[in-house]
């Protein structure tokens, strides 16, 4: 070898450690965002996976999930962007089982869902207050699980339906039990979340409790762990509905209550449940799924 040969060869070998070193630290590694809980559970976000890894890894495993989306009375306008869109992004390439719960089968769009996925309308009965439809969703997803997917599929998300994907929402979120943490307050002091702060509610949680604040809009998880969860904040709700309380923000204050007792094994950073009214912000790499912007007044009953 000669000496200027030695230098150029190491000098190449240099900037090639460099630039793994940047691209691993840019793309799979971030500096600027919590990525792991304080009990050890990972918080998802852009570059701290391997998509193509991850998917190799459960197509082994040939896993199964379903969705549960409700459209109830004018909320049916937003299934057909819905749909579409989750089949484009929502575990593309794996068996997945979509279940529409409406008051009106009907208007439900008809949608073609790619090779291996499929779409199941269930009727549910209509409901004049608002406040009903959201928070019989967790008596619903119980009932279905118990009665129709126990046996039948490996996980389970469930979603609202004002809402689309834009990108990927794939393996790198299955974990036993998975919550999103809500793009209105993860910046905010747990003092200042919306938790339930009457304590006669089961959904109450103390000033100096809580980890995150969790979206209602988007959960999941494996079958059992699910199913537990519906169970609680089922019955937790229907208690307090008996002593005449009803919880802030509904079953979305009961299944923060739940998460705080029962920590999620995977926390989704907020690209998987973004505001379409809220600015992007910079540690915001990508929005994977986004509640589209909507006037309540024109579209609750009440
Ligand atoms: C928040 C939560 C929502 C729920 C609610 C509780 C997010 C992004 N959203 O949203 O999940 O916890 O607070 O108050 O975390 N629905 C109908 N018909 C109706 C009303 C509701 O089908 O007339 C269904 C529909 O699937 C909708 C969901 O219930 O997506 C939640 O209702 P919302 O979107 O009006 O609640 P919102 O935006 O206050």
């Amino acid at each position: 070898y000669s000496p200027v040969q030695n230098v150029k060869q190491s000098c190449f070998l240099l900037f090639l450690a460099m630039f793994s070193t940047f691209l691993f630290h840019y793309f799979i590694s971030r500096t600027d965002v919590v990525s792991v809980t304080p009990w050890l559970a990972p918080i998802v976000w852009e570059g701290t996976f391997n998509p193509t890894l991850l998917d190799a890894v459960y197509y082994k495993k040939n896993i199964s999930i379903a969705a549960t989306v409700f459209a109830v009375g004018k909320y049916v306008m937003f299934l057909r962007n819905f749909l579409e869109t989750l089949d484009q992004h929502f575990f593309a390439g794996f068996r997945v089982h979509v279940y529409v719960f409406t008051d009106q089968p009907k208007e439900v769009p008809k949608v073609k869902m790619a090779a291996g996925r499929e779409l199941i309308v269930q009727p549910v009965p209509s409901s004049n207050r608002w406040q009903e439809i959201s928070a019989r969703r967790m008596e619903i997803i119980q009932k279905l699980i118990e009665e129709k997917i126990q046996n039948k599929v490996d996980y389970i998300f469930c979603l609202d339906v004002d809402s689309k994907f834009h990108d990927r929402w794939g393996t790198e979120s299955l974990g036993g039990l998975v919550a999103v943490i809500h793009p209105g307050y993860y910046k905010n002091d747990r003092s200042k979340f919306p938790y339930e702060r009457r304590t006669s509610s089961r959904a109450y949680v103390a000033p100096d409790e809580g980890d995150f604040y969790y979206c209602g809009g988007a959960f999941g998880g494996l079958i059992p762990e699910v199913l537990q969860l519906a169970k609680t904040c089922r019955k937790n709700f229907e208690d307090d509905a008996k002593e005449g309380i009803e919880a802030a923000w509904q079953e979305e204050s009961h299944l923060n209550r739940y998460m705080w007792i029962n920590k999620p094994s995977k926390v989704l950073s907020p690209e998987y449940l973004w505001q379409d009214f809220k600015q992007r912000e910079a540690e915001i790499r990508t929005i994977r799924f986004s509640g589209v912007v909507k006037n309540y007044n024109d579209i609750r009953p009440n």
